[in-house]
C-alpha cells in the first residue's frame, strides 16, 4: 500500500509553481534553483535497487540548479523513466501527485514491500541545501532508505551508485566511499604510468566548484608521481562558480580564463561546476593559447587504444569504435574515420554511452569535453570512470597517454587541425517547433527550413551547419564550421538569421 496521506501531506509542503511546466532535458531537470523545490520532493523513484540523485546545474550559472538521476548501474537514467519523472514533477497538486505515483506503481509493477533506496549528493550551489531538504522529505514520505553523500562531484555520485549496487557481487566495482574512488583511480593511474617519466605538473582550473574538493584530495593519493596545481577553487565567494572560468567558459570563448596565465609550453585543463567535463589547452612557444577540446581528447585516446590493440595482435578480436555528435569538428571526424569506425548520435551522454556499449572498446567525448572510454582492458578500465564522464579521471588518462607517446601539447594538437567553427544561440518563441533527424544534423520541422540551410551551406566550400533545439535551455542552437574563421562566423550568423 502507498502511504497516501503521508505523501499528500508532505507534498503540500512543496507545492508545484502553477506557472511552470518542467521538462526532463538532455541531462535532467534544470532551471532556476529556487523553482525546483517541488521537483526534488517528487523524484525519489520507487524500486529495490539504489538509484542516485545529483543536485547540480553543471556548467550553468550559480543561481541555476537541477537534478540528474542516476540509474542503478551508475549510468544516466533510462529514457523510459524520463516520462515518469516528468509526469511526477508536473502533477499540479498533491492529490494529482499521489494519483501519478499510484499509476506509476501499477504501470511499472513496482514491489512496494521493497523499500526504495537512494543515494544523493549536491554540488556547491547556494540553493543546494534547500533542494536536498525537499528531496529528503520526499524520500521520507515514501519510506525510502537513503544515504546522503554530501557535497561531491557528479562522477563520484555515479561511482557510489555503481559500487553500492554491485557490492559483494562478481561485478563489484570498488569500495562505496570517496576514498574507494580516489584509491581506485589513482592506483590505476600509477600502474599505467609505471616505467614512464612522471608527467609535468598540471594546472587544473576547477571553475570554483566542487571539483576543487576532489582535485585537492587526489594530491594525497598521487604522491610524487604527478603534481597537480589546483586553481579557481574558491567555494565561498558568492557568484564565482563557473564565472569567467571552467570548461564551458574555455570552450565557448575559445580562450584562457582571465585568472590563468600559462608559461610557454605549459599545459593545463578546466573542469566544469560538477567535474564531469574537461577542456585541455596549452601555450605554444610564443605563449599563444591553443585549445584541446573533447574531439582532441577522443582522437588522442582512441588512437592510442587502437595502437595498443594492434600491437598486441588483437585487432581481429577487439572492436574499437568512436562515438561523436554533430558538434564534433569535421577535421576530427575525417581523421578518425580513416582509422576506425565512427558513429554519430544525438547530443547527450545517454546516447553516446549507449552507442559506445556496442563496441568492445567504445570511446566518446563530446566536443564540450564530456566523455569517457568504455573498455575491458585492465588499468585503462580502472583509471577511467566507467559509469560516466569524469573530468579528473579523464585528465589522468590524457596525461598517461601523453607520457606513453612522449607527446607534448604541440604534438597532440598537430594530430589534426581544427576547422574554424562558431556556435550561436537563438531565442525563439517555441523551441519545440524544431525537430531533427539524422543524429540532429538535419531539421524536419519547421517545414522548408532545412532546404534554406542547405542552400547557404553550398555557398561555403567545406562548410557545414546544423540547427537543433537545446535540451537544457529554452533556445535553439546553430553550429557552423568552414575553411576560415570569417566564413564560419558568417555561415553561423546567416543560418541563425533563418531561424528567427
Ligand atoms: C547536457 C548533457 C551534455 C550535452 C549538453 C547539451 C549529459 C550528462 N549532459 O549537459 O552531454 O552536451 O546537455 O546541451 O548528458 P544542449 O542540449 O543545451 O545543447
Ligand atoms: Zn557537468
Amino acid at each position: 500500500m502507498l502511504p497516501v496521506k503521508e505523501i499528500q501531506e508532505r507534498s503540500d509542503r512543496h507545492p508545484k509553481p502553477s506557472d511552470i511546466k518542467f521538462q526532463y532535458g538532455t541531462a535532467g531537470f534544470r532551471t532556476l534553483g529556487k523553482t525546483l523545490d517541488s521537483v526534488l520532493f517528487r523524484v525519489g523513484k520507487l524500486d529495490g535497487k539504489t538509484i542516485g540523485v545529483m543536485v547540480t546545474a553543471s556548467h550553468n550559472p550559480e543561481p541555476d540548479n537541477g537534478v540528474k538521476l542516476v540509474d542503478p548501474r551508475g549510468e544516466m537514467l533510462e529514457s523510459s523513466w524520463e516520462a515518469h519523472a516528468t509526469a511526477l514533477a508536473n502533477a499540479p497538486s498533491s492529490v494529482a501527485f499521489v494519483a501519478v505515483v499510484d499509476e506509476l506503481v501499477r504501470a511499472t509493477k513496482i514491489d512496494l514491500s521493497i523499500p526504495a533506496r537512494v543515494v544523493y549528493a549536491r554540488d556547491t550551489r547556494p540553493t543546494g541545501p534547500q533542494l536536498v531538504a525537499a528531496l529528503k522529505d520526499g524520500l521520507e514520505a515514501i519510506k525510502a532508505e537513503y544515504r546522503d553523500a554530501g557535497v561531491t562531484t557528479t562522477p563520484v555520485l555515479h561511482y557510489l551508485v555503481r559500487t553500492i549496487n554491485t557490492k559483494g557481487t562478481k561485478d563489484s566495482y570498488g569500495e562505496d566511499t570517496e576514498e574507494g574512488y580516489l584509491t581506485k583511480i589513482s592506483d590505476a593511474f600509477k600502474k599505467l604510468l609505471a616505467g614512464k617519466p612522471p608527467p609535468p605538473p598540471l594546472l587544473i582550473d576547477c571553475a570554483n566548484g566542487v571539483g576543487a574538493l576532489m582535485a585537492e584530495r587526489f594530491k594525497a593519493y598521487l604522491g610524487d608521481i604527478f603534481a597537480i596545481n589546483v586553481v579557481n577553487a574558491d567555494l565561498h565567494t558568492p557568484g564565482v562558480l563557473n564565472n569567467s572560468c571552467g570548461a564551458d567558459f574555455v570552450k565557448v570563448n575559445q580562450k584562457l580564463p582571465p585568472s590563468i596565465t600559462l608559461q610557454p609550453g605549459q599545459r593545463a585543463c578546466s573542469l566544469d561546476g560538477d567535474a564531469d567535463r574537461l577542456m585541455y589547452y596549452y601555450a605554444d612557444e610564443h605563449g599563444q593559447f591553443h585549445m584541446l577540446d573533447g574531439d582532441k581528447i577522443t582522437t588522442l585516446v582512441a588512437s592510442y587504444i587502437v595502437e595498443l590493440v594492434k600491437a598486441s595482435g588483437l585487432d581481429e578480436q577487439i572492436k574499437v569504435g568512436v562515438i561523436q555528435t554533430a558538434y564534433a569538428n569535421g577535421s576530427s571526424t575525417k581523421y578518425l574515420s580513416g582509422r576506425l569506425p565512427v558513429k554519430c548520435v544525438p547530443t547527450g551522454v545517454k546516447h553516446l554511452h549507449h552507442a559506445a556499449e556496442q563496441y568492445d572498446i567504445g570511446v566518446y567525448f563530446e566536443a564540450n569535453g564530456h566523455g569517457t572510454a568504455l573498455t575491458n582492458l585492465r588499468n585503462i578500465i580502472d583509471v577511467i570512470n566507467q559509469t560516466v564522464g569524469d573530468a579528473l579521471s579523464d585528465a589522468f588518462l590524457v596525461e598517461a597517454v601523453l607520457a606513453h607517446k612522449s607527446f607534448s601539447g604541440v604534438e597532440w594538437d598537430s594530430m589534426y587541425c581544427d576547422l574554424p567553427n562558431r556556435l550561436v544561440k537563438v531565442v525563439v518563441s517555441d523551441r519545440n517547433a524544431f525537430k531533427t533527424e539524422d543524429a540532429e544534423r538535419r531539421l524536419v520541422s519547421p517545414l522548408g527550413l532545412q532546404v534554406k540551410v542547405d542552400e547557404l551551406m553550398r555557398k561555403y566550400g567545406g562548410g557545414r551547419s546544423f540547427v537543433r533545439p537545446s535540451g537544457t535551455e529554452d533556445v535553439v542552437r546553430v553550429y557552423a564550421e568552414a575553411a576560415t574563421r570569417a566564413e564560419a562566423d558568417e555561415l553561423a550568423f546567416r543560418v541563425a538569421g533563418l531561424v528567427y
